[in-house]
């Protein structure tokens, strides 16, 4: 290795330190600004059953912080040993945490500080090489979106919560110019599922892997309000035909009549976002809706939900090459210009707002806005093996449990990228969840 390799390297390792240290210092930011938003009250109350008081979120953030990067990767001694099954997840469901004996809003507050104090300087002083743990920084980059993954937790409790708005936010951009809502074809053939290579990729997303995909036709945008409002006022809700067994079940059950937050007022809608009640935006993409109403929308449409592998060839495919890209528009990390991330917007955009967050293919606002609700259960892609711990993805392999793809407006860049994979209940509909239509391609259109 010749001197200037060895600078380089150097330079690398100290880039990466200084890249994993903005992004803990943003993720913090976000978590701080959720947390600071509500008095003590409204930190330790439950707002809702499907949600945890946002203060056993903040703590469950450090305490996963600490076990990880303090414990494991610094080799240091517990900050807490006693909390460790109060802030586990699999020992208490979301509906009992409101009753443990949490941490009160002061003791959160100085639990994360003392673990964060303690990680930098884990961060500053660990070799990022030798463990496949800390090779390019995974650890820390797992920690920084699994922070990032309870702040957007943290947002739909937010959106739950009841009272006076507390969060503000600039609008998202409007479209620049004219919009043409059309479908997209993609064509058969050989694509690149998942990734090898993506440093701060989570286990689900790989190993990389080849798939025939036959071609299919794609809705270049996210379904708007106007489109579903449509299905509602045309009696959608109340037909049968429309919804799977199990999607009419839970539309009966849960007496389901429009997206969640959707407000009747005599012949108009409104919607409650963050506490902020106004006229639905109708070229908005659509939030707040479970699979099985996605699923029923697309029927009554005469189309379909994508299947995962779909929706990841849309966004990543790259017909001239062949090859696919870490985004839709290219390797570069996710800007402003390219989606809408990172809660700078409390909604998504209007469509057509992202004209530079494009795949190839001109397939549009695929990452930000809304999670997208695909027809894929959660599997296993050839080769997983689980990294490293069982219970992020694993446990969670099966039937009951239905793919989401893209990320949201509540999401951070560091947790979504076009190989993401996110998953929840078929009946979920709190989170920041729209669809997109696809449809099998025509064999004159394919040819
Ligand atoms: C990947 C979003 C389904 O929130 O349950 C957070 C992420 N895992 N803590 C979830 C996660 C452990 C997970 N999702
Ligand atoms: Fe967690």
């Amino acid at each position: 290795m010749t001197a200037a390799d060895e600078t380089q390297m150097f330079d690398g390792i100290e880039t990466l330190r200084d890249r994993v240290a903005a992004d803990l210092a943003r993720s913090r930011a976000r978590s701080t600004a959720l947390t600071d938003a509500v008095d003590d009250d409204d930190l330790v109350k439950q707002h809702s059953k499907l949600m945890s008081p946002l203060v056993w979120d903040f703590a469950h953030i450090a305490n996963q912080e600490e076990l990880w990067l303090v414990r494991d990767v610094g080799g240091r001694e517990p900050v807490r040993h006693d909390i460790d099954e109060m802030y586990d997840a699999f020992q208490h469901p979301r509906a009992d945490r409101p009753a443990l004996p949490l941490l009160s809003p002061v003791e959160t507050r100085s639990y994360v500080r003392e673990v964060r104090d303690k990680v930098l300087d884990v961060l500053a002083s660990t070799p990022l090489e030798g463990r496949r743990l800390v090779e390019n920084a995974f650890a820390f980059g797992m920690i920084v979106q699994h922070e990032q993954q309870h702040n957007e937790t943290m947002l739909a409790t937010h959106q739950l919560r009841t009272g006076e708005p507390v969060l503000h936010a600039d609008s998202p951009p409007a479209p620049p110019g004219p919009v043409v809502d059309e479908e997209i074809l993609v064509p058969g053939g050989p694509f690149t599922l998942g990734t090898s290579v993506e440093p701060w990729a989570l286990d689900n997303e790989r190993p990389a892997h080849q798939v025939d995909v036959p071609a299919f036709v794609i809705d270049k945008y996210p379904v708007t309000n106007s489109a579903y409002l449509e299905f509602v006022a045309a009696g959608g809700y109340d037909q049968e035909r429309w919804w799977s067994a199990d999607g009419w079940a839970y539309r009966q059950k849960a007496n389901l009549t429009s997206p969640r937050f959707w407000l009747r007022d005599g012949d108009r809608w409104l919607r409650n976002g963050f506490g902020l009640v106004e006229p639905l935006v109708p070229d908005e993409p659509v939030v707040h809706v479970c699979f099985y109403e996605a699923e029923a929308f697309a029927a009554w449409a005469g189309k379909r939900l994508p299947t995962e592998v779909e929706w990841e060839k849309a966004a990543r495919h790259d017909p001239a090459t062949g090859r696919s890209r870490r985004y839709p528009w290219g390797d570069e990390d996710p800007g402003p210009q390219h989606a809408n991330l990172g809660q700078r917007h409390l909604r998504p955009a209007r469509i057509g707002a992202y004209p530079a967050g494009e795949s190839p293919l001109g397939v549009a606002q695929l990452i930000g806005d809304v999670w997208e609700w695909t027809s894929s259960d959660f599997h296993a892609y050839p080769g997983f093996v689980a990294f490293p711990y069982r219970e992020y993805s694993e446990v969670f392999f099966g039937p009951d449990y239905k793919m989401l793809r893209g990320g949201s407006f509540g999401a951070d860049a560091s947790a979504c990228r076009g190989t993401f994979r996110n998953w929840d209940y078929p009946i979920r509909r709190q989170i920041f969840s729209g669809l997109r239509l696809a449809r099998d391609a025509r064999p004159d259109e394919s040819q």
